[in-house]
C-alpha cells in the first residue's frame, strides 16, 4: 500500500519532546503510520470565531504528518456539539429520548465534512489509502469521491450501531447509511453492530448483505466486518506491575488500608451508567452490612463535552447522588464513595485498577470499552480482581471471564458485586485468565493490522 492518511475528529499531536499524548488507539495508530509514512488530519480542538479558518496547520514528525484546522464557532456549534455530540451520539447509544434533532446542526454537519474533504484531498495522492474514524465524520468519503478522489477509504465507528428502528428516527438516516456505502470498507466494534447494519440496509429495502462480508446499497458493493479494539495489552500490564512504587498509587494504597477496593472508570456520559452503578453499590452495601466500613468505591470522572447541558445536568447529578449515599451511609471514619473529577495518567491509573479487588464497568451501552480491558490488563496473575461487565458493551462480546450484568437490573447487580468480592482465588486467577491470554492475542496493533490488511485486501471499488 503506498501513504496512510488518517482523519479524525481529534488528532494526538505529539508535544514539542515528539511525546504523543498517551492511549492505546494513538500508539497502534502512530504505528501503522510511521510504517506507511502519511498524514493524520482533523480538527485542532480551536475556533477561528466568525472567520473563515487559516490554512492547515501542518506539524512534520519524521515520515508523519499531522494536518490540523480550526474551524468557526458556527460549525463547532453545528457540527460538533449539534449534530455529532446530540443527534448521532445519542441514537447511536439508544437514547431517542436525548437526540434533539435541527436543520441547521444536520446542515452544519455536512458541511463541515465538504470542507474537511476539500482541505485534506490537495494532500492525498493518488495511491494513499485512506481510513476515517468515527461519527463526526461518515459523510466524508462522499464528498471525496465527489471531488474526484478513487483513493482506497474505509471507516471505522467506535461506537454502536443501532438497530433499524432507532436509526430511522433519525431524519436523515438516509444520507448516513448512503455516506457509508461510499467507503471500501466499513467496520463495526461487534458482529452485533454489524448486524445492526445490515438490518437497516433490509428493512427499507436500501441495500442487501451478499455474502462473504459483502454489502451492496445505493448501486455500490463495499465490505463491511466486525473488527473488536483492543489495548497495547502487555505495555499497560507492564506499566501496572511498575506502578506499584509510584507515589500517588501508595498513598492511595496506605488510605484504603485493609478495605477492598471497587473501581470505575469512565468519562462523565449518560451511556457509561454511573448513576445505576452508585444505585447498585448502595443496594449492595445496604444489603450487606457486614461490609460497612470494608469497602471502598473509588469513581473516576473525567467531565467531558461540558457544553452539552445533558452533560452539565449530569455532573450535578452524580456529584449530588455520591454526596447522599456518603451522608446517609458513611461514617466518621468511612466514606463509601470517593468521586473524583480529574484526569489521571495512564501509569497511575494501571497502579489503581491493579488495587482494585473489583472493575466495575456497567455501560448502558457502549461501542467497545476499554477500561474493562485495561482493568484486566492490570491485574496481578497471581492474585487478580473481578471485572463486573455489563452485557451491553461490546467488550462483552468477547470477555468471557467477566461477570456479566444487566446494569439496569441494580438488584442484580448489587448481588454482583458480592459476589465478585467472595470470589475464591481460584476462580478469580481462571476467569482472569481466559480474558488476558484473549487480550494480549487481540491486542490494538493486532486491530490496526487487520482492519488496513482487509481495506487493501478490498475490491478496488472506484479505481
Ligand atoms: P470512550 O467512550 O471514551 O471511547 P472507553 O473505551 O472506555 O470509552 O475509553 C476511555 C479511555 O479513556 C480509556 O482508555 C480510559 O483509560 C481513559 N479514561 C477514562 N477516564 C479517565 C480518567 N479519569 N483519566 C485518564 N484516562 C481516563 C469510544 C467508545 C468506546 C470505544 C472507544 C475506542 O465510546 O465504546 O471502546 O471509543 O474505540
Amino acid at each position: 500500500m503506498g501513504r496512510l492518511v488518517i482523519v479524525s475528529n481529534r488528532v494526538p499531536v505529539p508535544d514539542k519532546g515528539g511525546i504523543a499524548p498517551a492511549g492505546g488507539l494513538a500508539v497502534a495508530l502512530k504505528v501503522a503510520l510511521e510504517e506507511h509514512g502519511g498524514i493524520w488530519m482533523g480538527w485542532s480542538g480551536k475556533s477561528s470565531g466568525e472567520h473563515e479558518p487559516r490554512a492547515l496547520a501542518q506539524l512534520q514528525q519524521g515520515n508523519i504528518t499531522y494536518a490540523l484546522t480550526d474551524l468557526t464557532d458556527t460549525d463547532v456549534e453545528e457540527y460538533y456539539h449539534g449534530f455529532a455530540n446530540r443527534v448521532l451520539w445519542p441514537i447511536c447509544h439508544y437514547r431517542l429520548d436525548l437526540a434533539e434533532y435541527g436543520r441547521k446542526e444536520m446542515a452544519g454537519y455536512f458541511r463541515v465534512n465538504r470542507f474537511f474533504a476539500h482541505r485534506l484531498a490537495p494532500l492525498v495522492k493518488p495511491d494513499d489509502v485512506i481510513w476515517v474514524h468515527d461519527y463526526h465524520l461518515i459523510p466524508l468519503a462522499a464528498e471525496l469521491r465527489q471531488m474526484g478522489l478513487k483513493n482506497r477509504i474505509g471507516f471505522f465507528l467506535h461506537i454502536p450501531w443501532p438497530p433499524a428502528d432507532v436509526l430511522f428516527t433519525m431524519p436523515v438516516h438516509e444520507e448516513i447509511m448512503r455516506g457509508l456505502s461510499h467507503y471500501e470498507l466499513v467496520g463495526f466494534q461487534t458482529d452485533h453492530d454489524l448486524e445492526n447494519f445490515a438490518g437497516c440496509l433490509r428493512r427499507e429495502g436500501i441495500g442487501d448483505e451478499l455474502g462473504g462480508g459483502r454489502f451492496s446499497a445505493y448501486g455500490r458493493v463495499f465490505k463491511g466486518d466486525a473488527y473488536a479494539i483492543g489495548i497495547e495489552t502487555a505495555a499497560f500490564a507492564e506499566f501496572a506491575k511498575k506502578a506499584s512504587t509510584n507515589k500517588t498509587v501508595k498513598r492511595t494504597r496506605d488510605s484504603i488500608g485493609d478495605r477492598s477496593l471497587i473501581i470505575g472508570v469512565d468519562r462523565l456520559d449518560y451511556s457509561k451508567g454511573i448513576t445505576q452503578r452508585i444505585d447498585a453499590f448502595e443496594r449492595f452495601i445496604l444489603a450487606n452490612p457486614a461490609q460497612h466500613g470494608h469497602v471502598t468505591y473509588l469513581q473516576i470522572t473525567p467531565k467531558s463535552r461540558s457544553e452539552v447541558p445533558e452533560y452539565e445536568a449530569m455532573q450535578r447529578m452524580v456529584a449530588e447522588q455520591a454526596g447522599r449515599v456518603n451522608g446517609a451511609l458513611g461514617a466518621v471514619d468511612w466514606v463509601p464513595i470517593r468521586y473524583i473529577n480529574r484526569s489521571i495518567s495512564r501509569h497511575i491509573l494501571a497502579g489503581l485498577y491493579r488495587l482494585s479487588k473489583v472493575g466495575l464497568v456497567t455501560p448502558l451501552r457502549d461501542g467497545m470499552n476499554l477500561v474493562a480491558k485495561e482493568y484486566v490488563a492490570a491485574q496481578d496473575p497471581d492474585d487478580p480482581g473481578v471485572l463486573l461487565l455489563s452485557r451491553f458493551a461490546g467488550a462483552a462480546r468477547k470477555l468471557n471471564g467477566a461477570l456479566l450484568v444487566n446494569p439496569y437490573d441494580i438488584e442484580g447487580t448489587a448481588n454482583a458485586i458480592a459476589r465478585a468480592l467472595s470470589m475464591p482465588l481460584e476462580e478469580r486467577k481462571a476467569r482472569w485468565k481466559t480474558m488476558m491470554d484473549h487480550l494480549l492475542e487481540h491486542d490494538v496493533t493486532r486491530w490496526c493490522q487487520h482492519f488496513l490488511d482487509d481495506l487493501t485486501a478490498s475490491p478496488d471499488l472506484f479505481g
